[in-house]
């Protein structure tokens, strides 16, 4: 059985909650030997720059530079480029920051150079000091669409713009078809010792990563122990429109709900204390279930909920 320090470990992601996840486990295992992959699916394009968010919230949190109290973009922004940018562009409701905006006219220009989205996330990544391997998901655009009575809107215009309000009756990744997945994304889940799905919205974060081809086969054949904490406590998601996303499309929204989406590829699943009472219907479905403070409201309980999940499966893993 390899030691916390040795163990090798993928995690999906998508935004704020993963990342606050991955902060506490970059305390407890070698950052080094944590990889990360991305969701991608909330990426679009302002003003001619290349946004990714989530690509961005976990760098930033990994560097700890992010605004802790939204959780996402830099700490004592300001907005005074975007009040420009209102002479010139009828729409200026997502709020890009005077220094975030240094890393989308990066990236943007890198990608017009004709790097690789994997290339241009490795190298702000690397110069934010972020010593875990940060993946995007794919290199391939693939774009998610939310379907409500209002017609499709692309991710960021129906979360940011229109608050997630709306009976969502569909979810659409727009490019799927033509994407796969980014180089050493199924690799790194083979390869692992433990694959981690922290708490992030199971449709519009995950459900994209596991959508590309390859990358649920892979969560299925990977000898490591693939453990999920749940994003719902109590029903609610701590941020963010998962619980009404779920009940749009049928399903229960709770933490089974959930893992009856990740059903075929998780071994254990980690519930919060307010969610006990799942313990027994999860465990017959054939889970391993740990019930623990699952809310990270600050660094300590991130430390400490990562050190669970790594203690809860380390016995599992292979060396
Ligand atoms: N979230 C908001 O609620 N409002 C914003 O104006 C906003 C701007 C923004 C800019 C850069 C960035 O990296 C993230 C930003 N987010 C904003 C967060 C983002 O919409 C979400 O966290 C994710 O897409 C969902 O994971």
């Amino acid at each position: 059985m390899p030691r916390a320090d040795d163990l090798r470990i993928t995690a999906l992601a998508g935004g704020v909650g993963a990342a606050r996840f991955l902060r506490g486990l970059v305390r407890v295992i070698n950052p080094a030997h944590l990889c990360v992959v991305v969701n991608t699916g909330d990426d679009d394009e302002f003003f001619g720059l290349c946004v990714s968010p989530d690509l961005d919230t976990v760098t930033y949190t990994l560097a700890d530079a992010v605004d802790q109290a939204k959780g996402w973009g830099l700490p004592d922004e300001s907005f005074r480029s975007l009040k420009a940018l209102q002479r010139y562009y009828p729409e200026t409701w997502f709020g890009l920051g005077d220094t975030d905006l240094a890393t989308h006219l990066f990236r943007t220009q890198q990608l017009r150079q004709g790097k690789t989205l994997t290339e241009v996330t490795a190298a702000i990544a690397h110069a934010w000091g972020v010593r875990a391997t940060v993946l995007p998901m794919s290199n391939e655009p693939v774009r998610t669409v939310v379907h409500t009575e209002a017609g499709g809107l692309p991710f960021q215009e129906y979360f940011v713009k229109g608050r997630g309000e709306g009976r969502v009756r569909r979810i659409e990744l727009r490019g799927l078809d033509d994407a796969r997945p980014a180089p050493g994304v199924c690799e790194a889940i083979r390869s692992a010792h433990m694959v981690i799905v922290p708490p992030s919205n199971p449709l519009v974060s995950i459900g994209p990563i596991v959508a590309l081809p390859g990358v649920r086969d892979a969560l299925c054949q990977t000898s490591a122990p693939v453990v999920g904490i749940s994003p719902l406590v109590a029903g609610k998601p701590i941020k963010g429109p998962a619980d009404r996303m779920l009940s749009g499309l049928g399903i229960e929204a709770s933490a089974a709900g959930v893992a009856g989406l990740y059903a075929d590829f998780l071994d254990a699943f980690v519930i919060d204390s307010q969610d006990a009472a799942l313990r027994t219907p999860l465990e017959a479905q054939g889970l391993r279930v740990r019930v623990t403070d699952t809310i990270m409201s600050d660094m300590e309980k991130s430390v400490a909920l990562a050190r669970t999940v790594v203690e809860q499966v380390l016995p599992d893993c292979r060396s």
